[in-house]
């Protein structure tokens, strides 16, 4: 017989069975956080929305992004006990806000394994009641991947979601399979625009980009909200502005943040930044 063997792919499994073993006991021992990232009002430049995103804090590796540990948490099935965390904590977040009289509603990512059983609404439906939020505070972000299978199950987990009075979004639109019968299944309240159409903006030379065009033009005729992801640059804004996006998310405004740095950060911006990026303009 005859083995191959490659350093570089056995060290990069052996990293991920060290990590998904470790991450099974990242929530117990409290190494999970949640970060917020701003979604502004087109119009005032106002919060409107925070995205919980979720950071893991290693005790030996430092912070591991989601994009290496979310997919791990997906295969192991971690990622229902990791989800009802983030669901309780950003909730929660959501009713320290409203004490504090900021009424910025909440954003979780949800990913298509934690359908599978088909308990999310009731899920959800508990974790705003332990809060002690009303369900129109909660937006949850589904991409297309978590929706691809088409399953009645999964149609009837996002009808019972709405039903509950969540507001359902879907990320990351135009990059999966970009089926459009996913607007005409699902009772979709926001569509997530991307950033890699958003970078289209500046990679062209006058700063065009006909696919944000199209997807702005479509979210209208079916009254969709509209959220721009990744925005960077000034000339971005001012684009997505003129082409009546209902919201803007991107670093021109804010990183994702521990909860007490945005606070912060929005102190000075609504004394200052707001006004100088929308007098920019
Ligand atoms: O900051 P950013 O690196 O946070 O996030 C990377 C990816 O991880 C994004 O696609 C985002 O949707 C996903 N993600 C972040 N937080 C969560 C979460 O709480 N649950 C799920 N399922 N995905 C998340
Ligand atoms: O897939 P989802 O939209 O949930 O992912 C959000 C991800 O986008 C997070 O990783 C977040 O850190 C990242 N992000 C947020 N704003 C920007 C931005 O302006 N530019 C880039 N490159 N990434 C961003
Ligand atoms: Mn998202």
């Amino acid at each position: 017989g005859c083995e191959l063997f490659m350093a570089s792919i056995s060290r990069s499994a052996a990293r991920k069975l060290s990590l998904e073993a470790d991450l099974n006991r990242a929530l117990d021992r409290g190494e999970l956080r949640l970060h917020y990232q701003p979604r502004l009002a087109t119009q005032d430049l106002q919060v409107e929305t925070v995205e919980a995103l979720l950071r893991w804090q290693h005790p030996q590796r430092g912070m591991v992004p989601p994009d290496e540990f979310i997919p791990l948490a997906e295969q192991s099935g971690l990622i229902v006990g990791i989800g009802d965390w983030v669901l309780a904590e950003a909730c929660a977040q959501a009713a320290r806000w409203r004490a504090a009289r900021v009424g910025w509603k909440v954003a979780v990512n949800v990913s298509g394994v934690q359908f599978r059983d088909g308990t999310l609404a009731t899920r959800v439906s508990r974790a705003l009641a332990a809060a002690g939020i009303e369900a129109s505070s909660l937006e949850l972000e589904f991409t297309e991947g978590a929706l691809i299978e088409n399953s009645s199950r999964v149609t009837q987990a996002v009808s019972a979601l709405k039903e509950l009075g969540v507001n359902i979004a879907l990320d990351d639109f135009g990059t999966g399979y970009s089926s459009l019968s996913y607007l005409r299944r699902f009772p979709i309240d926001t569509l997530k625009i991307d950033r890699m159409f958003v970078r289209d903006i500046n990679a062209t030379s006058g700063g065009q980009a006909p696919l944000v065009d199209a997807i702005m033009a479509m979210a209208r005729s079916l009254s969709l909200t509209t959220v721009a992801e990744g925005v960077e640059t000034d000339l971005q804004w001012h684009f997505l502005r003129a082409r009546g996006a209902s919201q803007v998310q991107g670093f021109l405004f804010s990183r994702p943040l521990p909860a007490e740095e945005l606070a912060l950060w929005h102190s000075q911006w609504i004394h200052a930044d707001a006004g100088r990026i929308t007098g920019a303009a």
